[in-house]
């Protein structure tokens, strides 16, 4: 089916209110719309679901809304990926898979769990293992399941030294093993500490990341 490829605005903005409110229900009904509309879900990640998380974000460090609210509307969040599912189940397997795993003491996982459920859409196997999976558990778990690819998502650039160790580790296990690194960690720069690494490319966007799986 061919998909549209927006959001209008007024369907954004009732979606950040209600997602403020914490009315579930009425989140549900807008994604639920757009879903019928043909809107595909990677629009609905990125123009509903991470839009509205990152302008609460801009609220909570404003002051203008407490901790409870934003934990509430990640939660909600969450919630409503299942809505999406059955675009999933509906594509081809390739037989390639990935693993997803944050960085150590990261806890910000949304992202990463979009980056899984990104993999699934194109056939792939995500393997997401969320936030704070040991290292070593992390290595046990790329010997039994032999990913393509390794994606790693750092949120706050002061894990870094915990995404260093986490490389490290890996490469003690497998040094071929393409690893991908995205998220809001690097958005300020900083990069280029990753170039001491083979087989390492950060990816800034979901759509580059796309691009790679495509080609992969
Ligand atoms: C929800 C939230 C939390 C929740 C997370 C819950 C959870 N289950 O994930 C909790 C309450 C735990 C939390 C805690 C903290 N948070 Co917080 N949080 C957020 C918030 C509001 C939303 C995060 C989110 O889900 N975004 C939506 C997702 C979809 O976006 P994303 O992660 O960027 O992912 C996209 C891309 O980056 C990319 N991507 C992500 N990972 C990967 C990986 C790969 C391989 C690829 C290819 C792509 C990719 O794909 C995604 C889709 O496009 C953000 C605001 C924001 N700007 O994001 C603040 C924010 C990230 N938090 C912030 C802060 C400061 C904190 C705390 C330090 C607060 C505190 N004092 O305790 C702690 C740190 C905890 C820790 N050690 O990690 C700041 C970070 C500021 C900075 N520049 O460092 C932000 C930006 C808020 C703000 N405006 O100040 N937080």
């Amino acid at each position: 089916m061919q998909r549209k490829s927006s959001i209008s605005g007024d369907d954004s903005r009732m979606y950040l209110a209600a997602l403020l409110r914490g009315d579930t229900h009425a989140c549900a009904t807008i994604v639920r719309r757009q879903i019928d509309a043909g809107v595909g879900m990677r629009e609905i990640f990125l123009e509903l679901f991470q839009d509205a998380l990152y302008s609460t974000g801009k609220l909570w460090e404003m002051n203008r809304i407490s901790v409870a609210t934003e934990h509430l509307a990640t939660s909600i969040t969450l919630s409503l990926f299942h809505l999406l599912y059955p675009m999933l189940f509906a594509v081809p397997r390739t037989g390639k898979s990935a693993i997803i795993t944050c960085t150590p003491n990261e806890h910000h996982y949304v992202g990463a769990r979009m980056v899984a459920d990104i993999c699934e859409l194109h056939g792939w196997n995500g393997y997401f293992v969320g936030a704070n999976t040991p290292i070593e558990d992390l290595c046990h778990l790329i010997n039994e399941k032999r990913p393509d690819v390794l994606a790693v998502s750092l949120t706050l650039y002061s894990n870094l030294p915990a995404l260093l160790s986490l490389l490290e580790g890996v490469r003690t296990i497998t040094k071929e093993l393409p690893i991908v690194i995205g998220g809001q960690g690097f958005s300020h720069g900083g990069v280029d500490v990753l170039d001491e690494y083979d087989n390492v490319t950060y990816h800034g966007t979901l759509d580059a990341f796309e691009t790679s799986l495509d080609q992969g």
